[in-house]
């Protein structure tokens, strides 16, 4: 029995590790709120939480360059575009069944019903029209400059700041910055708000925002498929860089598995720090509980039936034990909200735990991480409907279709970031005329929600990645070595 458990920990240690620290982290985090702790000592705590984001974060831009343009450069002409085809219509068509199951659940629990506005549909002057918000969604998918696309301030995260009364939100400009954090005077807070700023002299931080959240991955990414398919067309010609790419894919995955270790110790940090920061959770449960409620099962609903049930029919294997392969991925998800930071561990538990070719999963998932959100789609067109029963609006089918259509393009705009979603959800509300401004009603519990939908997110990616290597198996078999897997030339 001891041989047996020995067995048991050595090859689930990290997994056992992992799960212990995220129920550590959530009592330690609500045991500390019982403490006070100031600003200052929260900070601190949350510091070994910030390096397990860092660390990932380090690795989204090389990991997504290497494994697109190695991955795509390894398939000939053909393949490649029959790969790309498959996964995109994939992707949109989860996506959409993503949407149509969380507007069904708004419409059966009608969480908005309990939280009704005293004064109905304050129309708030939008944030950005949903035209202008799409034209950003195409425009960053060319960006200008690689370089400033990697640290261009796609949004600023939640920072603490002094909004200066003369900032006004600024019109349609290229590159506005959505920003949401807490306003505060007179050394209160105030409110939650969300603003739509460029960066004006009067705007002041308490703190420097962090761009890293800022990373327009959906840039990289489309540069990055480009440069592999072409590289795969150049024939020898091209083979120095793609046995570049191979290697530093290589060298960046044997990272993760050292970093890896480190990871159930940020978790208790990162999630026990969240918990600190979160508003009054009685407050929360009153007006926002048969929200949270309806977006928990919508996306159980879609994420642990109808994905599981489609991989099943398609590749007739249980996807029970596909999801147990990939359980510290979404262990990763949930403490980190983030399915680009949750991307090198995606990638470890596919190859590694369910085997699938890494010349699928070194496309499928960089692609999926950033224009493949299920949760994310489910997320906002629940929160839109939500706002429109709270203001007592009733909303015409054709509204319903355009929610569901705008939810699918915004969840493809969503950034692989913490609470991207709350951020790209302007489009879908604006479209159906929703005062913005209610993205506030909602912000209180987005920072848990944003979570599970990740996770959602990232079990999306990992189910398509294993459904269509089942699919393109013939393409692939062909170039298989011995071991199952054709071996990187370095
Ligand atoms: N946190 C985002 C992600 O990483 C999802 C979202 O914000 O909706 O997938």
């Amino acid at each position: 029995l001891l041989a047996r458990v020995k067995d048991v920990c050595r090859r689930n240690g990290l997994l056992i590790l992992s799960v212990l620290s995220v129920i550590i982290g959530c009592l330690l985090g609500f045991f500390l709120r019982t403490q006070h702790l100031s600003p200052q000592e929260v900070s601190y705590f949350q510091f070994p939480g910030e390096l397990l984001m860092r660390m990932l974060k380090m690795l989204i831009l090389p990991l997504v360059v290497s494994s697109l343009m190695s991955g795509l450069a390894s398939l000939d002409p053909k393949t490649s575009s029959r790969l790309g085809i498959l996964t995109v219509a994939y992707y949109l068509w989860t996506t959409f069944v993503a949407v149509i199951v969380g507007i069904v659940m708004v419409s059966i629990i009608h969480p908005g019903g309990a939280a009704q506005k005293e004064t109905t549909g304050q129309s708030g002057k939008p944030i950005m029209s949903s035209a202008d918000a799409l034209l950003d969604l195409i425009r960053n998918m060319f960006p200008a400059n690689l370089v400033e696309a990697t640290f261009k301030q796609y949004r600023t995260k939640t920072t603490p700041m002094v909004k200066s009364n003369k900032a006004e939100p600024s019109e349609a400009t290229p590159h506005r910055i959505l920003i949401y954090g807490v306003q505060e005077e007179n050394g209160s807070q105030v409110q939650n708000f969300a603003l739509d700023l460029t960066p004006a002299p009067e705007v002041v931080y308490k703190s420097e925002p962090d761009t890293s959240d800022g990373m327009n991955v959906l840039g990289i990414v489309i540069f990055s498929a480009t440069m592999g398919i072409m590289l795969g067309r150049m024939g020898d010609s091209g083979v120095p860089l793609v046995s570049f790419c191979q290697c530093l894919n290589e060298s960046v995955m044997k990272i993760v598995a050292v970093a890896v270790w480190y990871f159930p110790f940020g978790i208790v940090f990162l999630i026990a720090g969240k918990i600190l920061e979160m508003d009054d959770p009685t407050t929360i449960g009153k007006k926002l509980g048969f929200y949270a409620i309806t977006i928990v099962c919508g996306l159980i609903v879609h994420g642990l039936l109808i994905l599981p049930m489609l991989y099943f029919v398609i590749t007739k294997k249980n996807p029970i034990i596909f999801i147990r392969g990939i359980l510290q991925a979404l262990l990763i998800a949930l403490a980190t909200s983030s399915s680009s930071a949750t991307l090198p561990i995606t990638f470890k538990c596919l190859l590694e735990n369910n085997h699938i070719d890494r010349r699928i999963a070194r496309f499928v998932l960089p692609v999926g991480a950033t224009i493949n959100m299920d949760g994310t789609a489910l997320y906002e067109a629940v929160a839109a409907i939500f706002i429109a029963q709270v203001n007592n609006y009733e909303l015409d089918l054709g509204q319903i279709i355009t929610i569901s259509i705008t939810a699918t393009a915004a969840s493809i705009g969503a950034a692989g970031i913490p609470q991207a979603g709350l951020v790209t959800m302007v489009i879908v509300l604006t479209s159906v005329g929703l005062p913005t401004d209610d993205i506030t009603l909602i912000i209180a519990v987005d920072w848990a929600l944003d979570r599970f939908r990740t996770m959602i997110n990232v079990l999306g990616d990992a189910l398509a990645a294993g459904i269509i290597a089942h699919i393109c198996r013939k393409d692939f078999a062909r170039d298989l070595g011995p071991e199952g897997h054709k071996p990187a030339p370095c």
